[in-house]
């Protein structure tokens, strides 16, 4: 191997799979050991730790290494390393492990990955690991959340012997451990190569850097992304490697790959520049592009950033050479439209007409169906992320009636549902509270906790509906705040709209309608739990539109239902 493709730290690469008969020997000893079926997050750190590119580590840290990472950004024996890397478990898990034991750890599904031979059984301060580590103890920063609201109190430490690596079935011809990414540029003859992380699409701004960095050292290119697990709310990685794939035809040809990292960030700024450098050092690059807030966490409660734009390049810049890595700075790179082309911002003169477009602004004019100027991103580009974020009225949504029985529910949602069959364009679904009960909740009573289950079941079939471009209606009593709260978290978070309905007829006009002879018999204590009657109506405060239909017609009503989605971009012209 080359000198410069050297791992950082002059050790080998690390390599924590064992061979066949060892894995055969592990599995069969498992039996008697506990397992531990790893969350999302610590798969990708196991995955990372088992194919060498979290080297030098051999494992989860032991607390000597955990506390000495967090105030001096080295493991014990001195070697810098910025991030905690460590296995945390229930205190209720935590009983039966001692110094000595073995733990099979397990993906979501029960498959052995690896064995975790148990050095250190500790219970950090988690507050302090947040602050040395992250600068803040503010949980609106996600890594700090993770810490001190997400993992759990017990740490276990020591070294892990891997089985396999997670399975992926995706894009699996652009995923490769580190061995393979070197032996891949040892084939190409690549020997200067930089590398490029990143957790968003790349738009031009992105192409240029790369690019203006790779022929200013007469390098090759490594983009790298990630994608384990980055900001929540960031694009999807299908999404994204979709548009890396588009926009790789626009680099001169034997200039640039693309290798996928199943790392789960945290968001950590400049400590999480150092640890992204020794990642890719990892992966034989020898150069390594720090930008403008790399790794950013985004503003605190207060709303204030939490780490300079460029102080990630400071802390880099101390360390490239103990890490024989070469950081490239760059500014954030802007538009010239008198020129058309682009340069960092530090490289413009005063007064030059410059453009650019936010993230927020991007996804504005996605949203509205607006264009996306080719100046801005590639239109392949472009196009992947309108088939992902379509404008509005392609968009899913879920109209989310509520009210007392007798309300008028039923009657709005039924002329809602023909009218939107009428417009046609999306499938459209009718979840009516009687009809719910006699299909997906037929085993269920009234009481508080059935009726949030009952909703809570809705809720996710509209969610899926919703999730899937589809337009949910639903209506039933839903009596209680928090669940309905729930459902509208669930159903926004898919990407596609909410909106709700309270349906505010008075219970005196529901009482004296009472179509089915229901309040009568609740009055008479026949039917037990009645709402309104006998049971609560929690007054929703955060009704999307209030209809009392005393006065109003299901058509009339079904009208603003209509109007409202309307006004919010639902509902609109192709
Ligand atoms: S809930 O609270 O949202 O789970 O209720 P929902 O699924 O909408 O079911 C309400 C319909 O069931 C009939 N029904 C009752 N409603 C309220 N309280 C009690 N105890 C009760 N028992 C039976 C009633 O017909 C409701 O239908 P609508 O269409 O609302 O009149």
């Amino acid at each position: 191997m080359a000198d410069h493709l050297n791992p950082p730290h002059g050790g080998e690469l690390v390599d924590l799979l064992v061979d066949d008969a060892r894995a055969a020997e592990l599995k069969a000893a498992s039996r008697e050991w506990p397992s531990w079926d790893l969350t999302p997050r610590q798969l990708c750190d196991l995955e990372l730790l088992i194919s060498g590119a979290f080297s030098p580590l051999r494992g989860f840290m032991v607390s000597a290494d955990h506390q000495r990472v967090c105030t001096d950004m080295r493991l014990a024996d001195g070697t810098l390393w910025p991030m905690p890397i460590t296995l945390d478990v229930t205190e209720e898990f935590a009983e039966g492990i001692e110094v000595g034991s073995t733990v099979a750890l397990r993906d979501e599904e029960g498959v052995m990955l690896a064995a975790l031979h148990v050095e250190d059984v500790y219970r950090p301060d988690r507050e302090a690991e947040a602050r040395s580590v992250f600068g803040t103890t503010d949980a609106t920063h996600p890594g700090v959340d993770y810490v001190l609201n997400r993992a759990n109190p017990v740490y276990l430490g020591g070294r892990v012997e891997g089985i396999q690596a997670p399975a992926h079935y995706d894009y699996r011809e652009l995923r490769a451990t580190p061995a393979e990414v070197r032996a891949e540029f040892a084939k190409l003859g690549w020997t200067k190569v930089v590398a490029f992380q990143t957790r968003n699409p790349m738009h031009r701004a992105h192409a240029e850097l790369t690019l203006r960095a790779a022929k200013q050292l007469e390098a090759n290119l490594l983009i790298h992304p990630v994608v384990g697990m980055t900001k929540p709310g960031d694009v999807d990685h299908y999404t994204r490697v979709r548009c890396y794939q588009a926009l790789l035809g626009h680099y001169p040809a034997h200039t640039a790959k693309l290798s996928l990292l199943p790392l789960a960030m945290r968001m950590g700024g400049p400590r999480e520049a150092v640890w992204h450098a020794i990642i890719r050092k990892n992966h034989g690059i020898t150069h390594f592009i720090v930008g403008r807030d790399h790794a950013g966490p985004g503003k605190d409660s207060a709303g204030n950033p939490f780490y300079g734009p460029y102080d990630a390049q400071q802390l880099l810049a101390k360390h490239e050479a103990e890490l024989g890595v070469t950081m490239v700075p760059f500014q954030m790179m802007v538009y010239k439209p008198d020129e058309d082309e682009y340069a960092p911002v530090d490289e413009i003169p005063e007064g030059t007409k410059t453009l650019s477009i936010s993230g927020t602004e991007l996804r504005e004019r996605l949203a509205k169906g607006r264009e996306i100027p080719s100046w801005f991103t590639y239109p392949e580009v472009a196009a992947e992320l309108r088939r992902s974020y379509p404008p509005r009225h392609q968009q899913g949504f879920t109209v989310f009636f509520t009210g007392l029985s007798g309300s008028g529910k039923s009657t709005i949602a039924n002329v809602l549902l023909v009218k939107l069959l009428e417009m046609g364009g999306r499938p459209v679904t009718l979840l009516d509270g009687d009809i719910v009960r006699k299909n997906l909740s037929s085993e269920l009573g009234f009481s508080k906790e059935h009726r949030d289950l009952n909703i809570l079941r809705i809720g996710y079939v509209a969610s899926e509906i919703t999730k899937n471009g589809g337009i949910a209606i639903c209506a039933p009593i839903a009596p209680y705040d928090s669940v309905r709260r729930e459902n509208r978290s669930v159903i926004s978070g898919t990407g596609g709209g909410y909106v709700l309905v309270h349906v505010a007829t008075p219970l005196e006009v529901c009482e004296q309608r009472d179509r089915k002879g229901l309040y009568a018999k609740a009055r008479e204590g026949i039917i037990k739990e009645f709402t309104g009657i006998s049971d609560p109506y929690e007054v929703p405060e955060d009704a999307d539109l209030t209809i009392d239909t005393t006065t109003v017609t299901p058509e009339e009503a079904a009208q603003q239902v209509l109007l409202h989605l309307e006004h919010e971009g639902f509902i609109g012209a192709d």
